[in-house]
């Protein structure tokens, strides 16, 4: 009995030390980075000329290497106000700028996505190179398109790490003839990406779309996925945007959502593009099943979708429905092959009517792909017909 007393306790103290451990070393936590809303005071407090006077700025739990500064909502510059995403500061990035802050925690495999808002600020062409050495993923966002009124947009990039730790570094390639131009960063986030369970009556992955980079809940604009063709790298697990123009995650608590808490809404007509290679089986009848909404975002119609799945491509408008915001839409195809490609688009370039100028588009969720039904029930209904030859058979025996 004593025995048996002593092995428990020390499994109990074996299973604390092992959560402190976790607690003390951990894993990264998902959400805001450390000041990763720019909002905590550098040790001399905030100070609009801090960064031309000596150097780079000093951001507390950022490295910054060339012209970085902190700027403040309602600063100016040649007569225009700068935009601030969130709170009452951001840091903006100068010609071949950077800023970078070592994220402790990442493990080895795993795939991370990170979140952050950018806006661009005099030059038209502006992009922002994100990268995570020494780990070799990188992407360059073209920041030219503002796809809100509010002149800033959130944006998602994952990377995997091969190792534990990172460096995030977010860098302006660009060269201006104004140095002090150059997009603007605010609230970086990350979070530990996992790849949903493929269900076992739908060929769809993360086909509902509840996995996927991390969100502010009181940030109201949805989350952009630019181009990423690496399946593996997605910040939408199973799913790539294989587009030249983003796509915009949204969130329940801010836009009407099919289905959970998560869906697309697609941007920018078949310039936002996603799409998912399923496992099929050859020459067997499949049927793509989705939800087709509009998300509660004043957005003019019509709206409507190109579906595709294998060979077919199917145009599905929306129909607005007092009742409902959103509707149950299906294509019918034939697998050719072990992988099917399915995908959307908006058929339309829509933009909010009471702005006119915020890209919208229709939302999809709740994405499945399954054997017909006809075939699926191949066994009960030969079963069927060989009743009715029976029948039959009696009939003429009669
Ligand atoms: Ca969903």
């Amino acid at each position: 009995m004593r025995m048996v007393w002593r092995s428990m306790r020390s499994k109990w103290v074996l299973l604390c030390v092992l959560l402190l451990a976790d607690f003390a070393f951990g894993s990264v936590q998902d959400g805001s980075l450390p000041n990763g809303d720019f909002e905590t005071p550098p040790s001399g407090g905030f100070s609009s000329s801090s960064a031309s006077a000596d150097g780079p700025a000093t951001i507390p739990s950022w490295k910054s290497n060339g012209t970085v500064e902190l700027v403040e909502s309602g600063q100016k510059q040649g007569g225009m106000i700068l935009i601030v995403p969130q709170g009452s500061h951001a840091v903006r990035l100068g010609n071949d700028a950077e800023i970078s802050q070592e994220v402790v925690g990442v493990e080895k495999g795993s795939v991370y996505s990170v979140t952050f808002a950018a806006a661009r600020t005099c030059a038209q062409l502006e992009s922002l190179n994100v990268s995570a050495p020494p780990w070799g993923a990188s992407q360059t966002i073209d920041l030219q398109t503002v796809y809100s009124v509010q002149g800033w947009d959130s944006y998602a990039w994952a990377f995997q790490a091969e190792g534990d730790g990172a460096n995030l570094v977010f860098r302006n390639p660009g060269m201006e003839d104004d140095p002090t131009c150059g997009p603007i960063i605010d609230d970086v986030a990350i979070k530990k990406l996992f790849t949903p369970d493929q269900p076992k009556d739908n060929a769809v992955v993360n086909g509902d779309f509840e996995e996927g980079p991390w969100m502010f809940r009181n940030e109201s604009l949805g989350v952009l996925l630019p181009t990423n063709l690496d399946e593996e790298t997605s910040s939408l697990p199973g799913w790539i945007v294989e587009s030249n123009r983003a796509v915009r995650y949204i969130d329940s608590y801010h836009f009407a959502v099919p289905q959970g808490k998560r869906a697309i809404e697609l941007l920018s007509g078949k310039e936002g593009i996603i799409s998912q290679m399923v496992e099929t089986k050859a020459n067997k009848p499949y049927q793509l099943t989705f939800s087709l909404g509009q998300a509660g975002d004043s957005c003019k119609q019509p709206l409507a979708v190109m579906a595709f799945a294998g060979d077919q491509a199917q145009n599905i408008h929306y129909t607005p429905n007092s009742n409902s915001t959103f509707q149950t839409a299906g294509v019918n195809f034939t697998a050719k092959a072990e992988r099917t490609r399915v995908a959307f688009y908006s058929v339309y370039y829509n933009t909010r009517s009471d702005d006119m100028s915020s890209l919208c588009g229709p939302v999809v969720d709740d994405v499945r792909v399954a054997l017909s039904r006809g075939n699926r029930n191949v066994f009960g209904s030969s079963r069927l017909v060989a009743g009715l030859g029976l029948v039959l058979f009696g009939l003429v025996l009669v």
